[in-house]
């Protein structure tokens, strides 16, 4: 090592005849402008200094680089811009190498791509996951990597996003070696030197010939790609962008397929599709970002209980199993807590059969996994999750229970859906213990998790419910109490403008047609047939007492409910499902049942266009998240989108509700909503905040940058 010098987001070192650059922009070195312009700066005066032989490229901290700045888009460009940066890379007269470690992401791996030589180290992950943006990898990604690895590989990698570990990157041809170091610096001045000692000079990705010369299989493997996407990105703008960048990667010279991945990729940049994708991204970030954090910390989290062996609670059961944790089970007799067994291992049944997890280690999980019919095996537990029959007398008895058995600083929590926590903490002596935890069905599977705070829940009980959810790997809302909290509560609102519309002439049919072709993957309707229909009937029957009688009550559900008609696990609901069908078939029946209630309830049936169903619905929904937000239920209005993103199947391209409200303008969701009024003023109430808002000229985003 001799000289030494910094010039902040990248600084320079050399070691003897070797430029190290190391790329030092926390957290994770995205390509900001300052360490574009660092960067380049440094690869520029390599060239002239005669002490240098090579460059190293590094990444300071736990990360190469994590791609492109995403804070920057949307944002007037910055000189130099990246595939420039990435084409000075690769044009320089000496030899680059790319010493990979953490994430080489995107732009990451762009950079490494225009390297001329690449090592990586056992924890590396390489990737294009622009696509997830709604991008493209656009510092010439789509030219090199297949190059590198061919048309077919570099597709199944740009439009699958997902990551490579080290050794199936090295497989798939896009490093060179494998570091046994575990140390960047180690392993890149290591391999570089054996690089030097046999005079190896730049290598070009721009010229590399044996991946694609078979060009008839290239131009079939884009025909392939192109065919998967229309079927399957159906409404999403990038994916056949990608294909066609990559198209171009085949059929142009370079320097022309650079000019087409450029002119794709400005288009994706100018999309809604980008804005409301990296919106999506940085609102699951937020999340975690919660007052209690400020103040306090997790309590100790290594033992879990569970009770309920039912499907919530074998669920819940399984994703703290698979996070490492030990699980005590508790059920009322032996017959019922060998059922929630059983369902606990058909679960890892079916993930050996598929062949997700081997299964030595489905049996280490399952020994995680004991069972009592007491609750005084619940006395060691640090976290004791409640999950049974949704009713407050039978939760309020359950709490009753733990507040005798469980140790001193225990957090206990409910994974009610609807139920007010206060009450159910009420039935213990230590309310500041409990929380909700809302888990989403399949529980091992949702990736929300609604954190249900109470009035007198303690901070360091909120702050275990959210490492509960980093351990679990699960995205955690704060959420306080209400009625259904974020989700339910919002969803029971537009649901009823769903049912409304049924009665007034639209078949449930027509309105889960128009959901989704917005982008969810099934209708309300559908999804009502899915979780099952006797569990809305219960909430339904819980709350008539207190049900306002000035609101419009929609009775054909409970119609059907009362014939057993429950959905999927009954054979029929909305829909027919003949011998045990998952698709459902509309039902004849079901249409002359909706008649008939129009006839009772003095109802002429009118048109609706997928427009007019679409816009109700998004409207009832987009109110009653602003009446959520101005109650301080939901902390920001991001927190609304992660809700409906990761637990109700809001379409990610299209943001979350507030983001999509932002996009067309909330004067015209209140003019509709004043509209709609006309005809049911007692549902259709702007809310105080969306009316502020909307005349002021604001969007709900401006409460985000609060
Ligand atoms: C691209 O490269 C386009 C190019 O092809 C073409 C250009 C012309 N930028 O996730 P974490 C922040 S598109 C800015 O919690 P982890 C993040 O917001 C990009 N910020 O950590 C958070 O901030 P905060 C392609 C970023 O350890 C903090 O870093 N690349 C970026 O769980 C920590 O993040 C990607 O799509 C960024 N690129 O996971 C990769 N990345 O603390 C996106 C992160 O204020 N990133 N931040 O909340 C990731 O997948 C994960 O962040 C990563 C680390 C795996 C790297």
């Amino acid at each position: 090592m001799t000289d030494s010098a910094s010039s902040g987001a990248a600084h320079t070192r050399r070691y003897e005849d070797v430029l190290v650059v190391t790329i030092d922009h926390p957290p994770v070195n995205a390509l900001s402008a300052a360490v574009r312009r660092d960067l380049s700066a440094a690869i520029q005066a390599a060239q002239t200094d005669t002490q240098v032989r090579a460059i190293l490229l590094l990444g300071a901290g736990r990360n190469f680089i994590a791609g492109a700045d995403i804070r920057e888009f949307g944002k007037p460009p910055q000189q130099p811009v990246l595939p420039e940066v990435c084409n000075q890379i690769e044009a320089s007269a000496k030899p680059v190498i790319a010493a990979l470690h953490g994430a080489a992401l995107g732009g990451g791996l762009e950079i490494a791509l225009a390297a001329h030589y690449r090592v990586a180290l056992a924890n590396a992950k390489l990737g294009l996951p622009e696509v997830n943006l709604g991008l493209l990898p656009g510092a010439g990604g789509t030219q090199r990597a297949p190059r590198l690895m061919g048309a077919e590989a570099a597709l199944d990698l740009m439009l699958s996003g997902k990551h490579l570990s080290a050794q199936a990157a090295l497989k798939a041809g896009l490093v060179d070696t494998l570091a046994t170091e575990d140390d960047a610096l180690d392993a890149g001045l290591a391999y570089t030197r054996q690089l030097l000692a046999v005079n190896a000079g730049p290598r070009r990705t721009r010229d590399a010939t044996a991946a694609l010369a078979d060009k008839q299989a290239s131009l079939a493997a884009v025909e392939a790609a192109a065919e998967r996407v229309a079927a399957t990105a159906k409404g999403l703008y990038s994916p056949a962008r990608i294909v066609e960048a990559v198209r171009a990667a085949i059929e142009q010279p370079f320097e022309e397929g650079l000019r087409s991945e450029r002119a794709l990729f400005l288009q994706c940049l100018d999309s809604p599709q980008r804005a409301a994708l990296v919106h999506a991204f940085f609102a699951e970030r937020e999340t975690a970002k919660i007052p209690e954090l400020k103040e306090a910390r997790s309590r100790r989290l290594e033992s879990v209980g569970v009770i309920g062996g039912g499907t919530m609670g074998a669920g819940i059961a399984v994703s703290v199993l698979d996070a490492g944790l030990p699980v005590v089970m508790v059920e009322q007799d032996a017959a019922a807590l060998a059922r929630g067994r059983a369902r606990v291992e058909q679960v890892y049944d079916l993930l050996v059969k598929k062949g997700r997890i081997p299964a030595d280690e489905r049996a280490a999980r399952l020994a995680r996994l004991t069972g009592a019919t007491t609750y005084d095996a619940l006395g060691e537990a640090d976290l004791i999750i409640e999950a049974v029959f949704e009713d407050m007398a039978v939760k309020q008895a359950v709490f009753a229970q733990l507040d005798r058995v469980a140790k001193p600083g225990a957090v206990l929590a409910t994974n009610t859906s609807y139920l007010d926590v206060n009450q159910i903490a009420a039935a213990t002596r230590g309310p500041a213990d409990v929380l909700g935890l809302h888990f989403f069905s399949p529980a091992n599977i949702m990736k929300l998790l609604e954190v249900v705070v109470g009035s007198d829940t303690a901070p360091d009980t909120v702050a275990t419910g959210f490492e509960l959810a980093r351990r679990l790997r699960k995205i955690p809302v704060r959420a306080g109490v209400c009625d259904g909290f974020i989700g339910n509560r919002i969803l029971a609102v537009h649901r009823q403008a769903a049912d409304m519309m049924m009665e007034d002439g639209a078949s449930p049919y027509d309105i889960d047609a128009a959901v989704r072709a917005f982008g969810y993957p099934m209708g309300p309707y559908q999804m009502a047939d899915l979780a099952g229909g006797d569990i809305g009937w219960a909430t339904r029957k819980r709350r008539a007492a207190t049900r306002d009688p000035a609101l419009r009550y929609v009775q054909i559900p409970d119609r059907l409910c009362e014939r057993g008609w429950f959905g999927q696990k009954t054979g029929r609901g909305f829909y027919l499902y003949p011998d045990g069908a998952r698709q459902g078939t509309p039902d004849p029946e079901v249409l002359a049942i909706i008649d008939e209630e129009r006839r009772r309830t003095g109802v002429a049936p009118r048109a609706f266009t997928q427009d007019d169903i679409l816009r109700r619905y998004l409207a009832a929904m987009i109110n009653e998240a602003a009446n959520v937000l101005h109650q301080g239920i939901a902390l920001r209005p991001s927190d609304v989108d992660v809700v409906f993103l990761s637990g109700y199947g809001f379409p990610r391209h299209r943001g979350g509700p507030m983001h999509y409200a932002d996009s067309v303008g909330l004067d015209h969701v209140l003019a509709d909503i004043r509209g709609y009024a006309k005809e049911d003023p007692a549902f259709w109430k702007p809310s105080p905040l969306l009316v502020q808002l909307a005349e002021s000229g604001r969007g709900f985003g401006s409460l985000n940058a609060a």
